[in-house]
């Protein structure tokens, strides 16, 4: 096991049953306004395993012709993307230590074996602000190394309820999700996992 980057805060529980719950429905909401599409990866067009949406001013998508970006419109509606609910906008507010809100809540949900590569979000106008993630329903085995590529990786369960804040060193690091562990969590009817990312894109 290696040091985690600096700037990286685990918060396990931070989230109790009942604000998961709320947390959710408020979720259900958004996905009713905004559906989940299936992101694809620029020039190959392969599909991502998750299934997304977003609420917010601005939200991520990625598919074959236009690569990764932030737009305003959900890709498939063409509609504006529905509003951050407020419970996520006063947990950015208690969490993150940045002054301005977030833009964009990028809502990824796993199911069976969805998973997620080693990344760095990059796509983001400013590295200033952290990234604030929640999980809810089923645990995940989460992976997060350096700043460079092939640096080494430390591996950890994500439970549901779980903050993870991103700032600093950490802003930049490697991450991914290795897979999903079925029938962990109560939370989600259906089971699967739902992470949370609150992101400010522009400076
Ligand atoms: C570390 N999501 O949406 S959340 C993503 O569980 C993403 O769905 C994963 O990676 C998920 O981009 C991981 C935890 C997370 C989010 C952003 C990070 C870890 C991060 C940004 C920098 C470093
Ligand atoms: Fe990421």
């Amino acid at each position: 096991m290696h040091e985690l980057p600096a700037g990286f805060r685990y918060l396990p529980e931070y989230l109790d049953r009942l604000a998961q719950e709320a947390m959710v429905d408020e979720i259900r909401a958004v996905v009713a306004a905004a559906p989940l599409f299936v992101p694809r990866m620029p020039k190959t067009g392969k599909p991502m395993s998750v299934r997304m949406t977003n609420c917010g001013t601005l939200g991520w998508v990625t598919d074959q012709d236009r690569g990764y970006r932030y737009q305003e419109l959900h890709p498939v509606t063409g509609l504006p993307w529905p509003p951050i609910p407020p419970v996520l906008l006063r947990l950015w507010q208690e969490v993150s230590g940045y002054p301005q809100p977030p833009e964009a809540c990028l809502v990824n949900f796993y199911e069976g074996e969805a998973k997620m590569g080693l990344h760095q979000d990059r796509d983001e106008r400013t590295f200033e602000a952290p990234v604030v993630s929640v999980s809810l329903g089923d645990q995940c085995l989460f992976r997060i190394g350096g700043t460079a590529h092939g640096a080494p990786t430390r591996s950890f369960r994500l439970s549901s309820g779980d903050v993870v804040v991103l700032g600093g060193e950490s802003r930049l690091s490697f991450h991914g999700v290795d897979r999903v562990y079925p029938g962990t969590s109560t939370l989600l009817r259906n089971g699967g996992r739902i992470n949370l990312t609150l992101r400010r894109v522009t400076p």
